[in-house]
C-alpha cells in the first residue's frame, strides 16, 4: 500500500510546540490546567504538551489519561450506532474548577470525544473542556470540534491515517493511505 507522508519529526515537534503556546496565550497562563490523554497516542502526546509548558512557563501542569475502548474489532466495518465504551481511567487529580484539556491523536467521528468528556464530568466539575489533536481528519457525527489542532488533514472514508510516536512505535511519523 503507497504511504504519504503528512508530517515527519520536525513537524510533529513543531506542530505541539504550537499547540502548547496556543494553550497558555488562550488560558492566559497554565495555572488551571489539566491534560488528560486519551488512550494510546493521547497518552505520549500529554507527556510532550507537559514538558513544552515546562520548557515555556516552567510549571509543571498535572496530567491524567483515559482508557476508552472502542469495541470495533474491524475498523471497515463500524456501525453507525457502536459507542466508544470506557474501559479504564487514571485521573488521581481533582478536576473540580479545572481547565481540563482533552489530548487525542487523531479526531474523526467525535465519539471518542464525546465518551471522554463523559467520564471526565463523572469525575467532577470542570470550569471549562477544550480539545487538542495532532490530526482532524474530519466526518464528525456529532456537534464537536477541536480548539488545538496540529493539521487539519480533509480524508475520505476509506483513507486511514497512521499516527507513529517514538514512545509508542520507535518512530515520530504521521502518514495516509487508501484501504
Ligand atoms: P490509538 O490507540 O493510538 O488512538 O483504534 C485503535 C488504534 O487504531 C488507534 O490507536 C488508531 O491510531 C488506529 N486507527 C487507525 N485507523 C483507525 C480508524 O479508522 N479508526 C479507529 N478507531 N482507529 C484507527
Ligand atoms: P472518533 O471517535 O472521533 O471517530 O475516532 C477517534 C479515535 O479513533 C482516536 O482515538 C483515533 O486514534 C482513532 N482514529 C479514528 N480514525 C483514525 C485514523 O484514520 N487514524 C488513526 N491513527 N486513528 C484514528
Ligand atoms: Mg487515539
Amino acid at each position: 500500500k503507497k504511504k504519504t507522508e503528512i508530517l515527519d519529526q520536525a513537524a510533529i515537534n513543531r506542530a505541539i510546540t504550537r499547540i502548547a503556546h496556543e494553550i497558555l496565550e488562550k488560558n492566559k497562563g497554565g495555572e488551571e490546567l489539566v491534560l488528560i490523554g486519551v488512550k494510546t497516542r493521547g497518552v505520549p502526546l500529554t507527556q510532550r504538551l507537559q514538558e513544552k509548558i515546562l520548557q515555556i512557563e516552567n510549571i509543571t501542569v498535572p496530567t491524567g489519561e483515559l482508557d476508552i475502548t472502542l469495541y470495533r474489532d474491524d475498523l471497515d466495518k463500524v456501525s453507525e450506532d457502536e459507542e466508544p465504551q470506557l474501559k479504564g481511567t487514571n485521573i488521581s487529580v481533582d478536576l473540580s474548577g479545572k481547565r481540563v484539556i482533552l489530548l487525542d491523536d487523531v479526531l474523526y467521528t467525535g465519539r471518542t470525544v464525546r465518551a471522554a468528556m463523559d467520564a471526565v464530568m463523572d469525575t467532577g466539575r470542570p470550569s471549562q473542556i477544550q480539545l487538542a489533536v495532532l490530526i482532524d481528519r474530519g466526518h464528525r457525527e456529532l456537534p464537536i470540534r477541536a480548539d488545538y489542532v496540529g493539521k487539519n488533514i480533509p480524508t475520505s472514508e476509506k483513507e486511514v491515517i497512521t499516527v507513529e510516536l517514538q514512545e509508542t512505535d520507535g518512530q515520530d511519523l504521521v502518514t495516509i493511505y487508501e484501504k
